[in-house]
C-alpha cells in the first residue's frame, strides 16, 4: 500500500476544497456513542444481510476474515461539525458482501449490538462508497469507536457509519432509524448540508 497522505500537511487550499461547508478540521477522533459501549468479542460475532424474503446472508468472524479486505483512505465528516482527513480503515466492501444477495428493495436499515439503527439507500452502499471496517489507522478497532467492526459510508454524515454493526435489513421503504426519527436528516450528504429535517 502507500502512504501518501493528502490534505494534512499539503497545501491548506487543497484541504480547505476537502471540507464540506460548515466543518472544522480535527486531528483527534471524537467519540460520539448515544450509549454504552457494547462488549461484542469476535467468538459470538456474527453479520448479516437479511431481504425481503427472509432469505439471510451470515457471516462469523472467520468467515468473514476470509472475504476480500480491501484499504481504505478516506475523508470522515460528523454533523456536529468535526471532519477528520486521511483516516485510514481496512475492512470488506459492501459490493463483496452483496455479491450473492437478491433482493428488489431499494433501502437498508443497518443494525448494531446495543439497538443504534441507521437508514441508507442501498445504492449509497455499492460500487466502492461503503465498508464493514475492522482496522482503524494500522490497529483493530477500539471498542468506543465501533470495535470489533464497524459500517463505514464516508460520503455521507458520520452518523450513518454504524458501529457494532450486526446486520443489514432490506426495507421497501426508506424508514427512518435512531437518529433520523430524532430529527436528523434522512440521506445526510455533507456536501449539500442535510444535517437535520
Ligand atoms: N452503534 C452506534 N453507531 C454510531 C453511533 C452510535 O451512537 N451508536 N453514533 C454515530 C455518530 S453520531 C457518529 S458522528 C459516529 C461517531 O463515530 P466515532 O465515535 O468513531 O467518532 O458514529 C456513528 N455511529
Ligand atoms: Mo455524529
Amino acid at each position: 500500500m502507500s502512504f501518501i497522505t493528502r490534505g494534512f500537511s499539503g497545501r491548506s487550499r487543497e484541504r480547505d476544497e476537502r471540507l464540506p461547508p460548515g466543518q472544522t478540521l480535527v486531528h483527534d477522533f471524537p467519540v460520539l456513542s448515544a450509549g454504552p459501549t457494547p462488549e461484542v468479542d469476535t467468538e459470538e460475532w456474527e453479520f448479516s444481510i437479511i431481504t425481503e424474503t427472509g432469505g439471510e446472508h451470515r457471516w462469523n468472524w472467520d468467515e468473514f476474515m476470509a472475504l476480500e479486505i480491501e484499504e481504505v483512505e478516506t475523508d470522515i465528516h460528523c454533523v456536529t461539525h468535526w471532519s477528520k482527513l486521511g483516516t485510514r480503515w481496512r475492512g470488506v466492501s459492501l459490493d463483496t458482501l452483496f455479491a450473492d444477495v437478491e433482493t428488489q428493495y431499494d433501502f437498508v436499515m443497518a443494525h448494531s449490538y446495543g439497538g443504534y439503527t441507521t437508514n441508507v439507500p442501498l445504492e449509497e452502499l455499492l460500487d466502492g462508497k461503503a465498508w464493514i471496517a475492522f482496522e482503524f489507522d494500522g490497529e483493530p478497532l477500539d471498542p468506543e469507536h465501533g470495535g470489533p467492526a464497524r459500517l463505514i459510508v464516508p460520503h455521507l454524515y458520520f452518523w450513518k457509519s454504524a458501529k457494532w454493526v450486526r446486520g443489514l435489513v432490506m426495507q421497501g421503504d426508506d424508514e427512518p432509524g435512531f437518529w433520523e426519527q430524532n430529527g436528523y436528516h434522512l440521506h445526510g450528504d455533507p456536501w449539500k448540508e442535510e444535517r437535520y429535517w
